[in-house]
């Protein structure tokens, strides 16, 4: 999930660009305002956090963009190219690492792992929002 900042600065495109030339295959995407209790179920594992609150205003701020992708190893490979949480730590070469400079506006949300992903997922896209597709190029990107 592209945050509010993310789209504010108008990385939208860049940060899309960056999954798409990995070679990984867009299957959801969204614009949307989020509301205050999708923000909270989505960082409900973070609500006994001193940071929640202000996470949470966050992400209901401004429009965010939502989006699914798929492909061998998806979640770990984005987490290395979204960087470490805190953009002062990401590597430069990830999006945190080359756009960001505090933890309270690091761009981009990424699931940590498939099962966070598949509840992420259904958290805040409907099945009809899913499009299973062919890409003509997946023979020359996965043998
Ligand atoms: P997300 O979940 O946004 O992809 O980030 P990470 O997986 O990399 O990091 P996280 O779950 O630990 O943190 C969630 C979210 O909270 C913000 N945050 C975090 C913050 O504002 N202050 C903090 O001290 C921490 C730890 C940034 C990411």
């Amino acid at each position: 999930m592209i945050k509010p900042d993310g789209v504010q600065r108008n990385l939208v495109g860049e940060i899309i660009r960056r999954f798409e030339s990995k070679g990984y295959t867009l299957v959801g995407l969204k614009m949307m305002s989020v509301s205050r209790e999708l923000a909270e179920k989505h960082y409900d594992v973070h609500k006994e956090r001193p940071f929640f609150g202000g996470l949470v205003e966050f992400i209901i701020s401004a429009p965010v963009v939502a989006m699914v992708w798929e492909g061998e190893g998806v979640v770990s490979t984005a987490r290395k190219i979204i960087g470490a949480t805190n953009p002062i730590n990401a590597e430069l070469g990830t999006i945190r690492g080359d756009y960001g400079i505090s933890i309270g506006r690091n761009l981009i949300h990424g699931s940590d792992a498939i099962e966070t992903a598949q509840r992420e997922i259904s958290l805040w896209f409907s099945e009809e929002e899913l499009i299973a597709w062919e890409p003509t190029l997946k023979p020359w990107l996965e043998e």
